[in-house]
């Protein structure tokens, strides 16, 4: 008899089998939990029962409470009635028997059993802390008493999926379950061996792991130190280290309490709202309004890469990570092996850092086949073009693609600003072309921007679609224009850097501001990793296409003395042999002084809030235009952009919910109208936005004026 719809508990040869039906992952949404507890309470009650199992109907064990609750009016748990007290209190043995995910809340529940195994492909882990709170179920006071204090710390500090098997290793899953084999009936063969076992184990009972803090003391303060740059401006993470070491200083249930304490102070923070904005942004980005989702994929086996410059070679380094064979084409022999060596080389600084062991890098490096003649990738289910940002050049690729790719073949594009359509347009086939742009490193940044030519087929976008997302990137639909979607809204953040340099402002000031927002490092010193002499070109271009083009004379000032950034020892920085740390350089001050001075231009001071707006306003201005145009599906949208291109900091949301933060429309409008007086055209506010600004809409519930 079911104990309600999403739980079921069947009596299987004295074993209770407790069974989560909470599609599509089974998260502890309102019935689940009740559901779990009734089964246990009913196991411990028939003396039919000698043990039980926990288990998830579909395709996971748990994904963890059901993060659409949180910040909503739930009603709090009853003390002692919480799942894994009743666990707990078992006292009949539980196995947890895990497949697909167990992780938060769910993982706790397989805490708070007696027993867990595992298929090897399964996953478990603490990921709360990516959604700015901490496990509120007992994990940080289980997992530490399981592994001990620096292990545990590790998982629930980075909130990383920690594979079966390395679980098994740590001595969190009990016994791994060959894959393929039935979990449920080998749960149940297992718990036969285990339903008369006594004492039954509970890692609430076993303190000797948390011995490790009483001998190294000092490790919750080493690990805040270690994790003081990444985690700045956030709380979250160090609730995590704080309820690991009251584990390790408090009994069992006070450390519970707690938790539950930090838990509650996390769960409305603003920063826990902006990471559950970030999660859902991230989901619904997948959605197509325009394109029915069950629009049959085309199959993609092989895939080719067109040219081996830096981002060719990130991008086939994306394929390779994912198990993808993919062959790299040049034509000249020389720069398919310079090529070749720079993929070598980047994975060679992993290896030396640790992050790659030396076979994975041999196994990545062996699905890369460089190869010389379009006739070797003729027959590749897709091709991305990666070669030189010139049109004419773009064209030619396309037109030799159109001549030699079997009928059906995918061409995507990887160009960051020429219209997808004059690619197209050079091929008979406009229909199986997309712009697929990926965002510099190319095998690092998540953001995979697919670009809706005017002829792209549905399928071609939605195969580009779920290719991002099979070689681990975040997919976002953009329309068709200028830089598309995220370079475009980008670029005025760009243009007020240099302009407020010339105003006044240092490049080390800029930096510090939005560092101190959170970027993980500033846009000048980014500009000098990339190297300047690349927006100088196309500032060269533009300059030479448009006579309104705003030329930026202290930023071409830099590139016209050699400082191209971190490759020549300078930029807006200056940086000592071998070592990436920007260092101010007062004779670069002294420089844009004189300079400012000769063209007359008025120097002032700025403040810091005044930065940070000039930059991001300019930016949220433009975001209107392109959902004023309808080159957006949605503000949120532009937000996922944001966080996975341009590493805007992820516990602010995004552009565009970072601007509902701070007084949405209404105050944007006021400063940019404002700013409009003062400084003209430029920030001339975009119609959407004072339409916005007067009905008093949330960026977030912005609807594009146009479909895509
Ligand atoms: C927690 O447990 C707190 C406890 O410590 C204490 C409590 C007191 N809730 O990602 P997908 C939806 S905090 C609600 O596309 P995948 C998701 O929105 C929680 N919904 O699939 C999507 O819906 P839709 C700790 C959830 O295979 C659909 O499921 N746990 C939840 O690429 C499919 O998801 C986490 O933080 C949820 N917990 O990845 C895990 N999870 O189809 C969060 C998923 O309408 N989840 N949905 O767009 C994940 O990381 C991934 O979803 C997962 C699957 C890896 C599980």
């Amino acid at each position: 008899m079911p104990e309600n719809n999403l739980v079921r508990f069947e009596s299987v040869d004295g074993i209770g089998v407790i069974t989560i039906d909470n599609p599509p992952v089974n998260a502890l949404s309102p019935g689940v939990p009740e559901g779990i507890v009734e089964s246990v309470e009913r196991g411990n009650t028939d003396p039919a029962i000698r043990a039980m199992v926990l288990i998830g109907a579909g395709r996971s064990f748990i994904a963890g409470a059901d993060i659409r609750t949180f910040g909503t009016n739930r009603p709090p748990p009853v003390e002692g009635r919480r799942p894994h007290q009743v666990l707990d209190a078992s006292q009949k043995p539980v196995v947890a028997a895990i497949h697909g995910y167990a992780l938060g809340g769910g993982f706790e529940l397989a805490l708070a059993s007696n027993y867990r195994i595992a298929v090897p492909s399964a996953k478990i882990g603490l990921p709360e802390v990516l959604i700015g709170i901490l496990p509120g179920s007992g994990g940080t006071q289980r997992l530490p008493r399981l592994i001990g204090p620096k292990a545990a710390m590790d998982m629930i500090v980075s909130g990383r999926h920690v594979p079966a098997e390395e679980a098994h290793r740590l001595g969190i899953i009990d016994e791994l379950v060959p894959e393929g084999a039935d979990l449920r009936e080998a749960a149940i063969a297992f718990a036969h061996r285990i339903a008369d076992k006594r004492p039954v184990p509970r890692i609430r009972e076993h303190d000797e792991k948390l011995a490790e803090a009483k001998t190294d003391p000092g490790l919750f303060d080493a690990m805040r130190r270690q994790i003081a740059r990444r985690a700045r401006g956030q709380r979250a993470p160090y609730h995590c280290i704080a309820a690991v070491e009251a584990a390790c200083t408090m009994p069992f249930d006070e450390g519970i309490r707690r938790e539950r304490e930090m838990f509650d102070e996390l769960e409305n923070s603003a920063e826990a709202r902006a990471l559950r904005y970030a999660f859902f942004a991230e989901r619904e980005v997948a959605r197509l309004p325009d394109i029915p989702r069950d629009t049959p994929l085309r199959p993609i086996k092989t895939a080719a890469i067109v040219g081996a410059g830096t981002m060719g070679g990130g991008i086939s380094m994306s394929f390779a990570e994912f198990g993808f064979p993919v062959k790299l084409l040049e034509v000249s022999q020389e720069a398919l092996d310079r090529g070749l060596a720079r993929i070598r080389a980047n994975y060679q600084t992993s290896v030396r850092r640790g992050s790659l062991t030396e076979a994975e890098m041999n196994r990545r490096l062996a699905l890369i086949e460089p190869v010389g003649s379009y006739d070797d990738i003729k027959d590749c289910d897709v091709v991305i073009e990666a070669v030189f940002e010139r049109i004419p050049v773009k064209e030619e690729v396309f037109k030799k693609l159109d001549d030699v790719m079997k009928p059906g073949a995918l061409l995507y594009t990887n160009t960051s600003g020429i219209d997808i359509d004059i690619m197209a347009n050079a091929t008979k086939r406009p229909q199986d072309v997309a712009g697929t742009h990926f965002f510099a490193p190319a095998n690092v940044m998540k953001l995979f921007e697919v670009v809706k030519g005017a002829k792209s087929a549905p399928d071609t976008l939605a195969t580009a679609m779920d290719l991002g997302r099979k070689i681990g990137k975040i997919s976002a639909m953009a329309g068709n224009g200028d830089g598309f979607v995220a370079n475009r809204s980008r670029t005025p953040f760009g243009t007020e850097m240099n302009i407020m340099v010339e105003e006044g402002a240092l490049p080390e000031q800029v930096d510090k501001v939005m560092v101190d927002f959170g970027y993980p490092i500033g846009p000048f010193a980014t500009a000098d990793l990339s190297g300047l002499d690349i927006g100088y070109d196309s500032r060269q271009r533009r300059a030479a296409q448009d006579p309104n083009y705003r030329k930026m004379p202290i930023a071409d000032m830099v590139v016209e003395m050699g400082r191209l950034g971190q490759k020549t020892g300078a930029g807006w920085f200056k940086y000592e042999p071998g070592d990436r740390t920007p260092h101010p350089d007062p004779e670069l001050a002294r420089l844009i002084k004189e300079k400012t001075t000769e063209l007359g231009i008025a120097q002032r001071e700025f403040t810091d809030e005044e930065i940070l707006r000039r930059l991001l306003f300019a930016s949220v201005n433009e975001a209107c235009r392109i959902l004023d145009e309808g080159k957006a599906y949605r503000a949120s949208d532009i937000d996922v952009m944001w966080l996975n291109g341009f590493n805007f900091p992820r516990y602010r949301g995004g552009l565009m919910y970072w601007a509902d933060t701070i007084g949405g429309p209404a105050e944007v409008y006021r400063q940019i109208a404002a700013w409009h007086q003062q400084y003209g055209e430029r920030w001339s506010p975009s119609p959407f936005l004072r339409r916005l600004a007067e009905t008093n809409t949330p960026f977030r519930e912005a609807k594009p004026s146009r479909p895509m």
